[in-house]
């Protein structure tokens, strides 16, 4: 039997592993039953896919009954549930997920050998998912998770993309997108529910009505198309509980039409379901750049309405929507499913005929919305042509609640025509538009920011007009992480060090890890904590070599740079330090055994529209190329650039690496959340005074931590002075060196042309600070070499860095929003 970490007493603890047969044998049999029913095939006869479609289905179904069951109870007696919506979920591998919620890890080990099948075989056949882009869609994947292990119920809501993130490769060192064909095998994780299909609209006209001595307004749409959901199954870490996951795929309503087809005109008749079908197409692989706006917009109203229309068939016929709020909350995951806000009004006051103020009522009660960004680019607003085009109804109701809020304003400031321009929702300038975050700020009882300094930050400069007028509404979650996947899943070595320490229990109360404290005083405990990361290195070079042909060096201080690449992230600093590493020695200034032997590893991939972020991925990978080769730094300084970063590489890096490279301009990332995996996985951070940094530092200590870099009140007032970047690549040596030797052509065969646009944007316009922060980074990185040296000092370091991170668990994150924003009451 599996032992159950919650006692065998815990309300929510089902017997061990029911379902099939909690045996290696039941195991075995159901495998083979699956192999030969599912597949139609035979062990002897089966390919690798056989086996591991056999294998998740095998897991599947004995998480099957509880997933039923909590359905079931669901049903019968309802309580307020979270409906998170979210254009994005980067979910990872699901198979060592599931069996590890489902306790079933060492039965099904043990089964596969008992059918001389390694098991470690099955698990290289599973295609991540890549459904999002970075950051924003990783923590909404944690967030399902910990909803689940929390018992919150919960549908995940979002689009199943039938493309996800392209498949990053490089071809002479530049970035070549390639498409993600995650389905072509099939999921065995997904269940098709065509019947459940709901049919969503676009275009077309709106028109009033006498119904019955009322005036009414209705939408007659122009088009249709069907939204299929899919079912997941999001199953908590070993409570029994098992949420779900709804993604919607588009499919035509008409897709055949055999009068045209009979006609001879194959094109005509299969255009209309290409359009259609497109929605769920792909996933825009781009986060600031306007592109494909139409069909971006297309794809949010499809799963907002989809989603919501979703939820209210749920609910029983007389089931009195004035009590809606004690039933639902939606999260709006950033302002991608923000058009639900008018869709719900228009559900409310059309379909259900509620009056106006009482739908208003219960909408704002409904929505609670979490912003994601600081950048004012990344802040969507649609133009008031293509949504009444698309959306003309949904437009209309935009308007109203506009003209409502504004009277509002008017109410408590008079005429300030200045504050109300500026807090309107439609903007004029340049164009007509809607702004997404102040609808969605309008219209959710909560907004929440994802760290302390991001929610002031949005209280105080980005959206200080309404903070002003909602006293109360603004309020902070600060992330986490998942720390089934990203300790224990991601590193076994330190999961059972801590196991062995502090006992079980810490999965689910990550704060525990406090407990470790006292061990970093062990010189065992030190000497151990070194030598799962010395095997985690060692992990991470078999992993290379396999797929990308490098080597991780022994004795290196493994420095990791893992992210969307960005210019806010500041990539570009990064590489101005190797460079200058790289420099110092070749000049002579240093001698190379005067180093401390690095490897930087990098992983990023570049919206494909972002050519100055292409452009950066071409000048690391061809530092790379002239580091690597060049004999004057051998065992010394190396430059790893992998290609196709996902979940699958992080949960590989993350657990080797020494040095979390956190050094975006300060005011700029919101959080981050891979600041949070490496410190939980025994990295030290550089960084700056920004996002989630900042909280990291004071957890866990400045002494732990490498702070450099101006603090935004200091970033503010540089600009305010007016910032001359010229003015830094005259004042530091160092960085004159570094600038001149890319310039120079020394990492583009001699053609000065090639990163010509980088060197210049660097010095005349710089809107990151690069070169404001360079000097300090290098004086921080010398102390980073030095700490280094200390091999017994760093492990102590590193171990406080894990025993004080426990906060940032995404378990965490989630009972933040149950008391401040959901209320859900509890289920235990
Ligand atoms: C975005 C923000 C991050 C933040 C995540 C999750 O992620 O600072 O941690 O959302 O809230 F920028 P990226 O898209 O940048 O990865």
């Amino acid at each position: 039997a599996v032992p159950h970490p919650l006692g065998a007493s815990h309300p929510l603890a089902l017997a061990p592993v029911t379902g099939p047969a909690s045996s290696v044998d039941g195991f075995v049999r159901q495998f083979l039953r699956n192999l030969n029913h599912e597949r139609g095939v035979a062990l002897s006869a089966s390919n690798d896919a056989d086996r591991y479609f056999a294998f998740a289905l095998t897991v599947r179904d004995y998480l099957m009954a509880r997933w039923l069951e909590d359905l079931r109870r669901q049903r019968e007696k309802p309580s307020k549930g979270v409906a998170y919506l979210s254009a994005e979920y980067l979910l990872g591998r699901q198979l060592d997920n599931n069996l590890l919620a489902s306790g079933l890890t060492d039965i099904a080990t043990e089964a596969m050998a008992a059918c001389g099948i390694d098991i470690d075989e099955l698990r290289a056949q599973e295609v991540e998912p890549g459904l999002g882009n970075g950051g924003l869609g990783r923590l909404a994947a944690c967030f399902i998770d910990s909803l689940a292990t929390l018992a919150v119920p919960n549908t995940g809501y979002g689009i199943r993309y039938e493309y996800g993130i392209f498949r990053q490769t490089f071809e002479g060192g530049q970035q070549v997108e390639q498409p993600d064909a995650w389905l072509t095998l099939g999921s065995p994780w997904e269940f098709p529910h065509p019947e459940a299909s709901r049919r969503i609209s676009f275009g077309g006209h709106t028109e009033t009505y006498d119904d019955e001595g009322t005036p009414r307004s209705r939408w007659v749409p122009g088009w249709h198309v069907q939204a299929v959901p899919y079912n997941y199954l999001v199953p908590g870490y070993l409570n029994g509980w098992v949420n779900t996951l709804r993604l919607w795929s588009a499919k035509a309503t008409d897709s055949f039409d055999l009068r045209v087809f009979n006609s001879g005109d194959y094109e005509e008749a299969v255009r209309a379901q290409t359009y259609a079908e497109n929605i769920s197409k792909v996933l825009y692989p781009e986060d600031s750049t306007p592109q494909g706006k139409e069909l971006r917009l297309q794809q949010q109203y499809f799963f907002a309405a989809a989603s919501i229309g979703d939820f209210l068939e749920q609910l029983p016929d007389d089931f009195d929507l004035t009590t809606l709020p004690d039933r639902i909350i939606f999260q709006l995951n950033d302002t991608h499913p923000v058009i639900g806000v008018p869709e719900l009004m228009r559900v409310l006051v059309d379909e259900k005929k509620l009056e106006w103020d009482a739908a208003w009522a219960i909408t704002q009660k409904c929505f609670a919305y979490t912003c994601h960004t600081l950048l004012p680019e990344a802040l969507e607003v649609w133009s008031v042509d293509l949504l009444g085009r698309l959306l003309p109804r949904q437009l209309e109701i935009i308007y109203r609640i506009n003209e409502e809020f504004l009277d509002e304003v008017r109410e408590r400031y008079g005429d300030d025509e200045m504050r109300i321009r500026n807090m309107s929702i439609i903007s004029e300038f340049p164009d007509r538009s809607v702004r997404m975050a102040y609808l969605a700020t309008v219209a959710s009882s909560k907004v929440n920011g994802v760290a302390k300094l991001h929610s002031q930050l949005l209280r105080e400069k980005v959206l200080p007009d309404f903070n002003e007028f909602y006293p109360g509404k603004f309020t902070n979650v600060t992330n986490g992480v998942t720390p089934r996947r990203f300790i224990r899943l991601a590193n076994p070595g330190l999961s059972d060090l801590i196991t062995e320490a502090i006992g079980t229990g810490w999965l689910t109360d990550l704060e525990r890890l406090r407990e470790l404290e006292t061990y970093a005083e062990n010189p065992d405990f030190r000497a151990a904590f070194a030598e799962v990361k010395a095997a985690n290195k060692r992990r991470l070079d078999r992993v290379m070599r396999d797929r990308d042909g490098f080597e991780i060096s022994d004795g290196h201080l493994l420095d990791a740079m893992v992210k969307r690449l960005h210019e806010y992230k500041r990539q570009m600093l990064k590489v101005l330090h190797i460079v200058t590493e790289y420099e110092r020695v070749v000049s002579g200034r240093v001698a190379a055994s005067d180093i401390q032997p690095r490897t930087f590893i990098f992983g990023a991939k570049a919206a494909p529209g972002y050519v100055m972020a292409k452009r950066i991925i071409h000048l690391i990978n061809a530092v790379g190329e002239v580091v690597n080769a060049d004999p004057r730094v051998e065992g010394r300084l190396k430059v790893l650039f992998t290609p196709n970063y996902n979940v699958t590489l992080a949960e590989r890096v993350i657990p080797a690496a020494d040095l979390s490279e956190q050094i975006s301009l300060a005011g700029k990332e919101a959080s981050g959340t891979g600041n949070m995996k490496f410190a939980l996985n025994g990295a030290l951070t550089i960084g700056t005074d920004d996002g989630a940094n900042v909280e990291i530092r004071e957890l866990v200590g400045d002494e732990n931590f490498f702070l450099f870099g101006m603090s935004e009140p200091e970033v503010e007032a540089l600009w305010a002075r007016g910032y001359k970047p010229a003015e830094f690549y005259q004042a530091d040596e160092n960085l004159r060196r570094a600038i001149d030797l890319i310039a120079s052509g020394a990492f583009s065969g001699g053609d000065k042309s090639v990163f010509e646009p980088i060197v210049s944007n660097l010095l005349y316009d710089d809107r990151f600070m690069v070169l404001a922060d360079y000097s300090s980074y290098i004086a921080e990185q010398a102390k980073v070499d030095a700490a280094y040296a200390d091999q017994d000092a760093w492990t102590h370091a590193a171990i406080l860095n894990v025993a004080r991170c426990g906060f940032f668990s995404s378990d965490r994150s989630i009972r933040d929003y149950i008391a401040r924003i959901w209320h859900t009451p509890p289920v235990l």
